[in-house]
């Protein structure tokens, strides 16, 4: 049995890339920070199932200290402070947690086993203002925020560690990925978590931002098997996961509401307070890498997508109790759907 240590568990990618390692049949190590509560909420449905270390990005001896423990063969950095607005507010912090956290797992990694394989969470908005359409594992980095900065950092120091001290690391280039599971504060599921809210009578306006910006959209259920089959493979490498499929935040907008038959003007209102000082205008990925070497490719399209996160919402407002259901249920819901009209 392989042991498998996810560092950023309780987010959304942790919870969907635990589950997974399970169904292959790993020990999952879940590496959680210290909180005056508890926020396992994505994980109800298997935190019996995994072990939770806590550690944090911030201190050296903690993460040396969990690879001491429980020696696992595979690392999953996706621990970090991930929301673009707050980079802005708060730079310094995230430079802490999504660059240098980079370089203290790494180097734990170093001192206590270099055999140990390391996957690292990069991100499309590292390609920023693009220089390039669509953007591939060549195209020059351009970041626009802080969070982006830091990402780039990340991405070179696992480079850095491959070249110098030959440790197995990838960096994932991950495009947007999006579920039921996504925070609230990101704009796919402010919108739908609004939308559901709308229909059952519970809200009656929504306030973006810049509704121009475009995104590749794709499912997080899909975007952790990419995560896993990069360390399965023979030599570490850097891969683009994306859908190749660019959409507006309008467009999102428009299928949501359409789908729950409203019309968005009569809710959506823009607040300058959600514009960023520097915007990233349009991502759209070429996966054609991971295609051809991993064998991915994304099972949900942007239809679909904004469908499932509108039924799981419109189901947790309607019962908080009932959880978030395993991938499977989630993708199920929404099979065949996305080619009929499907309303709820
Ligand atoms: P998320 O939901 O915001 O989760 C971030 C996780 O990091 C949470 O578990 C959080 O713990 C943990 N964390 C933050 N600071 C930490 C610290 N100092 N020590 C230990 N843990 C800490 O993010 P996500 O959407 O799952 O994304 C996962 C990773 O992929 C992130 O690195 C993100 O930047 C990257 N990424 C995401 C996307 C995307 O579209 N989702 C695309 C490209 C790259 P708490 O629960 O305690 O806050
Ligand atoms: O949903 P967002 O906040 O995601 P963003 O900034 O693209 O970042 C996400 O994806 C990255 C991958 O490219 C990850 F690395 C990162 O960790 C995170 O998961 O915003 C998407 C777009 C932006 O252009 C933003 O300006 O939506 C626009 N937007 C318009 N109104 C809004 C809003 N974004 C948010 N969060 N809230 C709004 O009201």
């Amino acid at each position: 049995m392989k042991t498998a240590l996810v560092t950023g568990v309780t987010g959304q990618d942790g919870s969907y890339l635990a589950e997974l390692l399970l169904n292959q049949g790993y020990r999952v190590i879940g590496m959680v920070r210290r909180t005056s509560s508890i926020n396992y909420d994505r994980l109800r449905h298997i935190q019996d199932k995994i072990e939770i270390a806590q550690g944090d990005l911030l201190d050296q001896m903690s993460l040396i200290g969990i690879l001491q423990e429980y020696r696992p063969q595979e690392v999953y950095n996706l621990a970090a402070q991930s929301f673009v607005p707050t980079s802005f507010t708060q730079p310094v912090l995230t430079g802490e947690y999504t660059a240098l956290g980079v370089t203290r797992v790494l180097e734990a990694i170093r001192i206590v086993d270099p055999a140990i394989r390391f996957y690292q969470a990069s991100s499309s908005e590292m390609f920023g203002k693009v220089m390039e359409v669509p953007q591939r594992e060549t195209t020059h980095f351009y970041p626009r925020s802080p969070y982006g900065v830091a990402k780039v950092y990340g991405h070179w120091i696992t480079v850095n560690y491959r070249e110098s001290y030959n440790i197995f690391g990838v960096s994932g280039i991950l495009f947007n990925h999006e579920s039921p599971r996504r925070g609230l504060e990101f704009v796919t599921h402010k919108i739908t978590h609004a939308v559901a809210r709308i229909k059952l009578g519970l809200a009656d306006e929504l306030r973006l931002g810049n509704l121009e910006a475009r995104r590749d959209w794709g499912y997080a259920g899909d975007y952790v098997r990419a995560m896993w089959l990069m360390l399965q493979q023979d030599a570490p490498d850097d891969f683009v996961i994306a859908t190749g499929e660019t959409h507006s935040v309008q467009q999102f907008v428009e299928e949501a509401f359409g789908y729950v038959d409203l019309d968005w003007r009569q809710y959506v209102k823009q607040d300058p307070k959600f514009y960023r000082p520097a915007e990233v205008d349009l991502l759209v990925g070429d996966a054609t890498k991971a295609g051809r070497k991993l064998g991915w490719e994304p099972t949900v399209d942007f239809r679909a997508l904004v469908r499932l996160m509108i039924d799981a919402d419109l189901k947790l407002l309607q019962n908080p109790n009932h959880g978030y259901p395993p991938i499977a249920e989630e993708i199920k819901t929404q099979a065949g759907k996305s080619q009929g009209t499907g309303k709820p």
